[in-house]
Parts: C-alpha cells; sequence; structure tokens
C-alpha cells in the first residue's frame, strides 16, 4: 500500500488567516453568503507587515468580478470605531455576516477592547485579531510590551478573554487550524455568539507552513434554529391559558430570528399584547394593535401600565436588561409567572422563567399552534387599545409641541422629542434611526415610530458613547438601499467624531443629526434626580472666582469640526429648516460621503414618560439636602422592587404570606 500524503499550500500564518476567512460561509432557511464582508484595520507594527502583507497579496491577486476571493480592506481612523463599524454591519445582516478586525500591537488592540465588550453584551458576532508581541520573545520587550514582572507570558491581549465570547492565541502555526475553526463555531452559534478573538504575535504572523489544502476548501456554517421541546411548548401553553393579563417582551432575539411574523401570528391569534425591549424594538410595525411599544425604565404608559398588571410574562429573545424590568419594579402582580423563549439557556433561564430553549420563530410558531382556540378576553383587547390611544396622542403632542412650548424656547433652538418627529416625519419607512447613549435613545425607544423591522437600531446593552458615526458606517455598508440617520449628542459626537473621515474614504452616506446640547442632558438630569445637581456634566468654561465648571459656554463649533473632517454640514435653526435638512439629506448623492445635520436643542424639556424607575443608588449619608431628599425618593422605590425568583411551573405561592393559592 501506498501511503497518500494529503497535498499542502506553503503560506504564512497571516496568509493563511486571510485565505481561511475569506472561504467561509453562512447558511439559514437555505439563503448562503459570505460570512466576511471584509477586514477593517489600522497597521502598525505587529500587523503591518503580517496580516497587512496577506491582505495586499490578496487584493493584487485578486481579478474575479465580485472580489470575494480575498478580504476587502477598509482603514478605519480608531480600533474601538472599527469593531462598532463590524458590529452595526453584523447586526443589520441579522448575525449573518460580520467583519474581521486587525490592529496593531498594544494600544492599537487594547482600543479594540471596548468594541469587545460592547460585541459580547450584545451578542453580535466580530472577529478581533489583535497583534501579539513576539512568541519567541528574543527581541523583547518590544515598543508596546506590557511586560509584567510577576508573568512572563501575560500580554496586553490577555484583557480580551474575559471580554470575548471565545479566545485564542496562536503562539505555533500548527494551533492555527483549531483556533479557526471554533472562532467560526461560536461565530456562527446563536447562543454563544459574540467578540471572538484570536490574538496573533507579529513573529507568528510571518512564520510559513505547509497547510492542508483542504483548510482553505468553502466551508458553510449553517445557523441553527434549534427547536423547542415538546413539553416545555405544553407546559408555556398550559401558562397562558391559565393567565388573565398575559404579556409579550419581545427583545432583539425575535429580529435575529427573523420571527417578526410567527409573533404577530401570535398576537393576532391570541390578543396578547406587546412590550418591546431596546433591541426587541419594531417587532411589531407602529400602529398594529397589539403593539404596546417601549417597555421598562424608558417605556410608555402603555406597556408599562400591562406589565403592572400582568400575571404571565412571556420573555422572547430578551437578556433581561434592569432598563427592560425597570430595576424589578416593572411587574408588579404579586403571582407573576415568566416565559423566556430564548436560543441561549443562559438567558432562557432568567427570572426563574419557564425556559423554552429555542430559536424564537419555532418556539413561537409551536406556542401558537398550542394555543388554538385560546385568545385574551375582549375587554382586555379594548383596554389596549384604550391604553396605546392615551400613549400615541401623547407622542403626537411631543413630536409637534404646542405654541405654549416652543414660543418658551430660545430663539433657534428646538425640543428633542420635535427633533425626532421631524426625522421620524421626513425619512422613508425603511430608512434606519440609530442611537447608542445620551438622552436619546430613552426618547427614541418611547417615542420612534418603527415601520420597518430593520428601521431601528438603538445599540443599549453597552450605551457606548461613539458608537454612531462608525456603527452607522456599517449598518449602510451592509444594507446601501436604506438611509442611515445617526443620533448622536454632542457629547457622544465628542467621543468618535473620526470614523466621518472613513465614510469620507469610503463614499458611505451616513446622515448624523448631531443634537448639540452642550453637555449631558441624560447624565444631568440623572444627577439632579439623585441629588448631585448636575456636577460636572455641562460643557461650561471653569469660573475663575469660583474654580468651579460653571462658567460660560464653550466656544466649541461642532459643525465646523464635521465640516473639516470632509462631511457636507447643514447647520438648522427652526423646525422648518430642520425638515429642510431632512429632505436635502435624503436628496444627497448615494456616494457623496457623510451629511451632518447640527441642531441645538433646549434640553431643558423633557419627553412624555410613564414615571418608571432606573435602580442608580444614591448616597446614604450626605451633608447636601439635596441629596439626602434623593435618598428618601430611593428608599421608596426600592421597596417595589420584586425578586422575581418564584418557580414557572406549579402553584402559584403568594409571597406576602408565603401560602398557596387556590
Ligand atoms: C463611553 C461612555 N462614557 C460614558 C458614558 C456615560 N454617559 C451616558 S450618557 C452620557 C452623556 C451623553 O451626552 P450627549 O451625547 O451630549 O447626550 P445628551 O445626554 O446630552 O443627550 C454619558 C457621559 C457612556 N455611556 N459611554
Ligand atoms: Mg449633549
Amino acid at each position: 500500500m501506498t501511503a497518500t500524503v494529503s497535498p499542502t499550500v506553503r503560506l504564512t500564518v497571516a496568509q493563511a488567516v486571510v485565505r481561511f476567512l475569506a472561504q467561509q460561509w453562512t447558511e439559514r432557511d437555505g439563503q448562503r453568503q459570505k460570512l466576511f464582508a471584509g477586514c477593517f484595520g489600522i497597521f502598525g507594527h505587529g500587523n503591518v507587515a503580517g496580516i497587512g502583507q496577506a491582505l495586499l497579496q490578496g487584493e493584487l491577486g485578486d481579478d474575479s468580478p465580485g472580489h470575494d476571493q480575498h478580504l476587502p480592506y477598509v482603514l478605519a481612523r480608531n480600533e474601538q470605531a472599527m469593531v462598532h463599524t463590524a458590529v452595526g454591519y453584523a447586526r443589520q445582516k441579522d448575525r449573518l455576516q460580520t467583519w474581521a478586525c486587525t490592529a496593531s500591537v498594544g494600544p492599537g488592540s487594547t482600543n479594540m477592547l471596548t468594541g469587545a465588550a460592547l460585541a459580547t453584551i450584545n451578542r453580535i458576532p466580530v472577529l478581533l485579531l489583535p497583534s501579539g508581541t513576539f512568541a519567541t520573545r528574543v527581541s523583547g520587550p518590544v515598543l508596546q510590551e506590557l511586560e509584567q514582572p510577576y508573568a512572563a507570558d501575560v500580554t496586553v491581549n490577555d484583557a480580551f478573554r474575559p471580554l470575548s465570547a471565545f479566545f485564542d492565541r496562536v503562539n505555533r502555526p500548527e494551533q492555527l487550524p483549531s483556533a479557526l475553526l471554533a472562532a467560526m463555531r461560536v461565530l456562527t452559534d446563536p447562543a454563544a455568539t459574540g467578540a471572538v478573538t484570536i490574538a496573533l504575535p507579529q513573529d507568528v504572523q510571518a512564520e510559513a507552513f505547509d497547510w492542508p489544502v483542504e483548510l482553505f476548501a468553502d466551508r458553510v456554517w449553517r445557523v441553527a434554529r434549534p427547536l423547542p421541546e415538546a413539553v416545555d411548548v405544553a407546559d408555556a401553553a398550559a401558562l397562558v391559558r391559565s393567565a388573565a393579563r398575559p404579556f409579550v417582551v419581545a427583545g432583539g432575539g425575535v429580529h435575529y430570528s427573523g420571527a417578526e411574523d410567527a409573533l404577530r401570528a401570535f398576537c393576532e391569534a391570541t390578543g396578547v399584547p406587546v412590550g418591546e425591549t431596546q433591541a426587541g424594538k419594531g417587532s411589531l410595525p407602529h400602529a398594529h394593535p397589539q403593539l404596546m411599544g417601549a417597555v421598562g425604565s424608558t417605556g410608555t404608559t402603555a406597556s408599562n401600565a400591562l406589565a403592572a398588571e400582568a400575571d404571565l410574562v412571556i420573555g422572547i429573545g430578551t437578556r433581561w436588561s434592569d432598563f427592560t424590568t425597570a430595576s424589578r419594579t416593572a411587574f408588579q402582580d404579586k403571582g407573576v409567572r415568566f416565559v423566556n423563549i430564548n436560543v441561549a439557556r443562559f438567558d432562557a433561564g432568567k427570572q426563574a422563567g419557564l425556559p423554552v430553549v429555542a430559536d424564537a420563530r419555532e418556539a413561537l410558531t409551536a406556542l401558537t399552534d398550542a394555543l388554538d382556540g385560546y385568545a385574551v378576553d375582549p375587554a382586555h383587547r379594548e383596554r389596549q387599545a384604550a391604553l396605546w390611544r392615551a400613549w400615541d396622542e401623547q407622542v403626537s403632542a411631543a413630536y409637534d409641541p404646542p405654541a405654549e412650548v416652543t414660543s418658551a424656547l430660545a430663539p433657534g433652538l428646538l425640543t428633542q422629542a420635535e427633533v425626532l418627529g421631524v426625522v421620524n416625519e421626513q425619512t422613508d419607512p425603511r430608512d434606519v434611526v440609530l442611537c447608542a447613549a445620551g438622552s436619546m435613545p430613552g426618547d427614541l425607544h418611547k417615542l420612534w415610530r418603527v415601520r420597518d423591522r430593520k428601521g431601528y437600531h438603538v445599540e443599549y446593552g453597552y450605551s457606548c458613547m461613539g458608537y454612531e458615526v462608525p456603527a452607522s458606517i456599517g449598518i449602510r455598508l451592509a444594507d446601501p438601499t436604506r438611509d442611515v440617520f445617526a443620533m448622536v449628542g454632542d457629547g457622544g459626537y465628542l467621543m468618535m467624531p473620526t470614523e466621518l473621515v472613513t465614510a469620507v474614504q469610503e463614499r458611505v452616506k451616513v446622515v448624523v443629526v448631531l443634537v448639540q446640547n452642550h453637555g449631558f442632558h441624560s447624565i444631568g438630569s440623572l444627577s439632579e434626580s439623585l441629588g448631585s445637581q448636575r456636577f460636572g456634566t455641562r460643557y461650561r468654561y471653569r469660573d475663575v472666582r469660583s474654580g468651579r465648571l460653571e462658567g460660560g459656554p464653550l466656544p466649541v463649533d461642532l459643525a465646523a469640526n464635521a465640516r473639516s473632517l470632509g462631511a457636507h454640514v447643514i447647520e438648522v435653526h427652526s423646525r422648518a429648516e430642520l425638515e429642510q435638512a431632512v429632505k436635502e439629506a435624503k436628496a444627497a448623492p448615494a456616494d457623496g460621503g457623510p451629511v451632518v445635520i447640527h441642531v441645538e436643542t433646549d434640553p431643558t424639556v423633557h419627553s412624555p414618560d410613564s414615571d418608571s424607575w432606573w435602580d442608580v443608588p444614591v448616597s446614604a449619608e450626605s451633608e447636601l439636602a439635596s441629596t439626602q431628599e434623593a435618598y428618601a425618593a430611593y428608599v421608596q422605590h426600592k421597596a417595589r422592587q420584586r425578586p422575581l425568583v418564584g418557580p414557572a411551573v406549579g402553584p402559584a405561592v403568594d409571597p406576602l404570606v408565603g401560602s398557596e393559592e387556590g
């Protein structure tokens, strides 16, 4: 017998990484797409030679019409930002496609840490390739090497471990195939996905090796739709049938699974109303009779009234953040139980709920079937309609404030809700609104009328200032048929305006609505409510006499800043000018690069809300009367917090007396 030798190809580790990534596909519902649209990067020592050379070789060697034999390279301006861009892209693609991100040794790599945390918390797949110092250590300590006296093998890249859904470091070429395969498994696993990190020491990247040719064959990763267990569906259906006031909380999992139609069918058949988390907003279109809008701390009066009285809550694809539960005060029925439909067992087990571990679309379809013939009381539907009408009227009034509000504004200023209203009404239903931090995410959650399943993108897992501009580029790259409107506060803008330059370079049309209010409206209000008197939250000169940050406004011109970075800037000073600016932005050329609309708002006009709560601890001891008063209010709110640990299945236990009901 002659031994068969499998053919090999000689490549560097970096060339092997690039060639492998270019051959990965995902498949769901019979549709195939490339897993990686390309690679974002900023070069320095660590990746300029290894990964950089491999990307160049791919780009120069590729003459195929679709450019799909290599990874297209896009130069970003900040490593944190390029991860945000990749996240924006992957979320818009329902997690079926993403980007790789390459960074240089040291600060280039650690700049990606915030992006890694954001991706993992939001369960969004991104591949991070931080570069490392020498595996051989012969030339060490290298420029930018951490060099810890207590452990010679620790590098700054170890900081990615707690932030990543999967981490590996390739110190030998032989380790690469298993690292790559494990990385793809995690990226394409809907329950495990997040930031996936493969640290690549700079000498290893450039090292040559004979790889089995089959490593680079096209590889398809089927994104699973796990089916629910029949007993779980039966138990969930029994819980719904026994409930008088069931309520759905729709999370991001509804979108990622493409379960919107299944949710609509469930709601229409049963009459169960729906509250939405930030990631789940748009699960039902605006004006659907069962849509009660945002739930939780930034919720609508309609959703929060129904949440408070619900005796059964069905969470779908939600991780139950404190904003969703109003820090465990949203659900006040003493026997409330939870059913959690979630592809991740980790999230399905929260609130001591009945875990239905499954794809959201599959589980909803099975539950709708199991509930055949069931519907809520007609009076419950009427109550939903009345609650929604009352809230929606408040939204209309906030979108178009009455003269007594507008006449009190200083000339040239608008209210924030008015800005959101104008953008909502002047954009197309398919356009995407985007935000992450400040006071706008809460207002958008409550007020924005979503008309398309992919029309709303607020990153509120990490709520990271600076996400907006880079993520808007990712969304636009993912779907050039939609205009993207990034709503950015002045604080958020100042954190990461730099990617406007990347948008210019790539001729990517994004519209940034820069809402200038000279500081942190959000944290200012929070500070005031906690007794801290807006301390340190306004952008002001330090006053020479008091030594405090309470002098005049700073002579900062963010419109000029955006212009200097290459954006087309429109400055507006009235509602009519804003309407015109949105029209102009929409009419701007599709490949004309970024448009920035600069608008000033009055941060003292608040949007309507539902008197919900968010738990932020107040100083228990203070010399300030404002803090003492806030602490007294805090203690009262704390008393409304519920443990939410009652078992979902079995007789209800009255937590107040500990006796069984009925
Ligand atoms: C990177 C980062 N740092 C700090 C915070 C805490 N934070 C949340 S909102 C906010 C202020 C945002 O200011 P701006 O963007 O102007 O929005 P506004 O509050 O004025 O609406 C801060 C500092 C954060 N979310 N992200
Ligand atoms: Mg601000």
